[in-house]
């Protein structure tokens, strides 16, 4: 009986340290893969081409310890899939140099302006799976069309001899701020309009009706300030002629406008007024 217990309790204390060192094995695990740095933000990078609708992404480890990346998975974004592949540091299917820790992708017919790039790492001799998301944004600018914006008045009235001034407010979304516009332009369209000419003194006015937007190259808006919402502000400040003076013969009728914005990437909106504007000599009626 003494020997059987003896032997029990011996079997029991097997158990017992046998347990104890495979919880500590179990506590170990995530110990170690704590130390192990996560993929971050500034390990993503890309670049747009608007002319290609490509977008190239690069996913940067050579801070990580070498070795520590057995293998690499994303998601295509020119597809509408779930699943995730395999890509490689091998030189080759958009990745520009093997073996330098970068591994690069191009992704075709990218058209929409925000995706998410999600990527899956298998890391270290435990094969710890990360995944990672990152968000691609591409920021274009976006024409403010509310209650509010664009401001511009319903008629403008022409003095009798001094030049008077039309004042346009517009308001655009681009997250990456002001630094990134590169133009605001306003257009204008005659629709129903007479060009004044002074001929021996006497005004002359001629028809016209423009099939299309007109553009001066001085016709850009001014950047002003940001607003409370965040909006990048512009305005633009069009000398009229007065109705006569002694150098020019202010012209009146019906406009519309447009406005255009373009971005460092390239990105292009319009807005074009449904409401004409009317340009009076004197009152409007
Ligand atoms: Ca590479
Ligand atoms: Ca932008």
């Amino acid at each position: 009986m003494d020997f059987n217990f003896s032997q029990k309790m011996k079997n029991i204390l097997c158990y017992i340290i046998i347990f104890l060192i495979s919880a500590s094995c179990i506590q170990d695990t995530p110990f170690e893969t704590s130390t192990i740095e996560y993929i971050q933000n500034e390990n993503v990078n890309w670049y747009y081409n608007i002319n290609t609708s490509e977008l190239f992404v690069q996913i940067d480890f050579t801070d990580f310890e070498a070795g520590d990346i057995n293998h690499v998975y994303i998601k295509n974004l020119s597809l509408d899939s779930d699943d995730f592949y395999e890509i490689y540091d091998d030189g080759n299917n958009g990745d520009i140099i093997p073996n330098n820790g970068i591994y690069s992708i191009v992704f075709s017919n990218i058209d929409d302006t925000d995706y998410t790039l999600d990527i899956r790492l298998d890391r270290g001799s435990s094969n710890l799976i990360q995944d990672f998301s990152y968000d691609i944004n591409f920021n274009s600018p976006l024409i403010i069309d509310d209650s509010f914006y664009p401001v511009l008045p319903a008629e403008h009235v022409l003095d009798q001899t001094e030049l008077t001034y039309l004042n346009i407010v517009i308001a655009i979304n681009d997250l990456d701020g002001y630094s990134d516009i590169d133009y605001v332009k306003f257009f204008i369209k005659k629709i129903n309009f007479f060009n004044g000419s002074l001929i021996d003194g006497v005004c002359d006015y001629q028809f016209i009706e423009d099939d299309e937007y007109q553009w001066d190259p001085s016709w850009l808006m001014n950047y002003i300030d940001i607003n409370s919402n965040g909006e990048l502000v512009y305005n633009a400040r069009i000398p009229m002629n007065p109705i006569q003076s002694s150098s020019s013969c202010g012209g009146f009728g019906y406009v519309k406008f447009k406005f255009e914005v373009k971005d460092s990437k390239g990105f292009v909106n319009v807005l074009e007024q449904e409401d004409t504007l009317q340009i009076c000599p004197g009152v409007c009626e």
